[in-house]
């Protein structure tokens, strides 16, 4: 199949974007060695969180202090390590890291290329509740329960559903033909990562076909919806803000 040139699936709207790799062009990031770092979703966009798709190539690292901000890192491909004050952690595809404020942290590829998907948040801290702590663990230790009592649909929460959480990160997998329940309009933000499979999204009142690697930035109240097509199953991994006033 060949693509027309001139042509592409990327869309940006003022309340939504889709962005497809064919689009994609890397930064140079400070911290970030030997790695493209592809800013998909940020505060220019008019999101309030960052969203990224770094590739590290052979011995690439990053490395840098979360300062006022918190960092989720989920390993897309590749095997690694991450380097914390505790110890060093071996990462591989499904491995995540969660890091509040104020955290130090090395990552460093240790095969061909690892891909990895970054966000980052504000931490909006709470008087009566202290700020989570480091976390470090694996897609597979989550399990997926069906969402809304759907058994084709399920969703693993790979963060603690707490207060003191102000993001939420989870996988959703659909099976062919499963969809989500109704046309979703809320508060929360989504950044969102096609890992598998295929389908159509619905992003206010346009239906997309989506698949593996595509990206899609939902601002607050963006109509949306997800019908998983084509012969086997369907999964993203998506941001969304959490567990705060909205005043
Ligand atoms: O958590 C959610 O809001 C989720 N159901 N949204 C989505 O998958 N677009
Ligand atoms: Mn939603």
């Amino acid at each position: 199949m060949s693509d027309l040139f001139g042509s592409t699936r990327t869309v940006v709207k003022l309340r939504y974007a889709l962005f497809t790799p064919d689009g994609f062009v890397p930064s140079n990031l400070p911290g970030w060695k030997n790695a493209a770092c592809v800013v998909n979703i940020s505060p220019a966009l008019g999101a309030r969180f960052t969203q990224m798709h770094v590739t590290l190539g052979k011995e690439g690292t990053g490395e840098g202090n979360t300062g006022r901000y918190q960092h989720f890192f989920y390993v897309i491909e590749g095997a690694g390590t991450v380097g914390l004050e505790d110890k060093r952690h071996r990462l591989e595809p499904g491995s995540y890291v969660y890091l509040p404020p104020g955290k130090d942290m090395q990552i460093k590829n240790s095969s061909a290329e690892m891909r990895i998907l970054v966000l980052q948040k504000p931490y909006e801290a709470q008087k009566t509740t202290p700020a989570p702590g480091t976390i470090v663990s694996h897609a597979r230790d989550v399990k997926g329960q069906p969402f809304l009592g759907n058994e084709d649909a399920r969703l693993q929460v790979l963060l603690p559903d707490q207060p003191a959480f102000d993001m939420a990160v989870n996988i959703f997998t659909y099976q062919p033909g499963a969809t989500l329940p109704f046309v979703e309009a809320h508060i929360m933000e989504h950044g969102l990562l096609m890992l598998a499979g295929q389908g159509i999204y619905r992003l206010e009142s346009d239906w997309h076909p989506v698949q593996a690697g595509d990206v899609i930035w939902m601002a607050p109240y963006c109509p949306q919806w997800f019908v998983a097509m084509g012969k086997t199953p369907a999964s993203y991994i998506y941001y969304k803000d959490v567990n705060r006033d909205p005043m």
